[in-house]
């Protein structure tokens, strides 16, 4: 028994880092519905420039109970949220993005981009900007009702980059441009969820059957935290619970 535990103990330190998203609210969970434009709204922990674009729970366009979305006229619309960053050190992005078919005819003559600026001042100033990386593209339509990337699926991009030298934050960057090719760049509509940049794994917008410990892989570490707990109970109806 004794040789049990302590090769359940030796699995157990050897297990995956947990996932470490650097963004505050990244999946738009905290704060309220509304539009960009409304008197007092906010969206906690991001900032966004332009009012084209809502916090929303359209059917099918949102992961767990709400996601932003945004649209595009002459004007724009950009949200972006600031994480500090080491030179040299390799990080993790990813987003989910989608365009609905029943809003605006979805997004066309537009290209929806998750970009990351590297600054390197904290707070960034527009002149301390080293570069900008495209973590991925959604392609919007060229033209009404002919997506590339299709209508009412959501597109995963993601990207391992490099802080470049000198950078101290990395600006998250949530944007659209004119596609090159469109009959028009009237825009339409893009949904953004689940934004992940940070260290680690990233287990997307689910967790596999098995994973204990949630960090994105089905283990030996899982299964040495379940026998951690191997026949116990707390069941609070149950005396024989402890
Ligand atoms: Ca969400
Ligand atoms: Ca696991």
């Amino acid at each position: 028994m004794k040789k049990i535990l302590i090769i359940v103990l030796v699995l157990s330190a050897a297990g995956y880092s947990f996932a470490e998203n650097l963004l505050v609210n990244p999946g738009f969970e905290k704060g309220n519905i509304g539009w960009f434009g409304d008197a007092g709204f906010n969206i906690p922990g991001w900032t966004f420039w332009g009012t084209d674009g809502w916090c929303h729970n359209n059917a099918g366009a949102y992961f767990e109970n709400r996601a932003i979305l945004t649209w595009s006229d002459s004007v724009g619309v950009a949200v972006y949220q600031d994480i500090p960053v080491i030179a040299g050190n390799e990080y993790n992005f990813s987003a989910y993005m989608y365009s609905p078919s029943n809003d605006a005819n979805g997004l066309h003559g537009r290209d929806a981009y998750f970009s990351v600026e590297w600054y390197d001042s904290n707070p960034p100033v527009y002149e301390g900007k080293i570069y900008t990386d495209d973590v991925g593209i959604f392609y919007g339509a060229l033209t009404d009702s002919n997506p590339i990337d299709p209508y009412d699926t959501w597109k995963n991009v993601s990207a391992v980059l490099e802080a470049p030298t000198p950078a101290v934050v990395a600006r998250i960057y949530l944007h659209q441009e004119i596609n090159a090719g469109s009959e028009n760049g009237t825009g339409g509509v893009v949904c953004w969820d689940n934004i992940f940049a940070g260290t680690g794994p990233d287990c997307g917008t689910s967790f596999l059957a098995g994973d204990v410990n949630k960090d994105c892989y089905v283990n030996f570490t899982d299964f040495a935290q379940m026998a951690e707990n191997w026949l116990k109970c707390n069941d609070v109806f149950n005396d024989n619970c402890q």
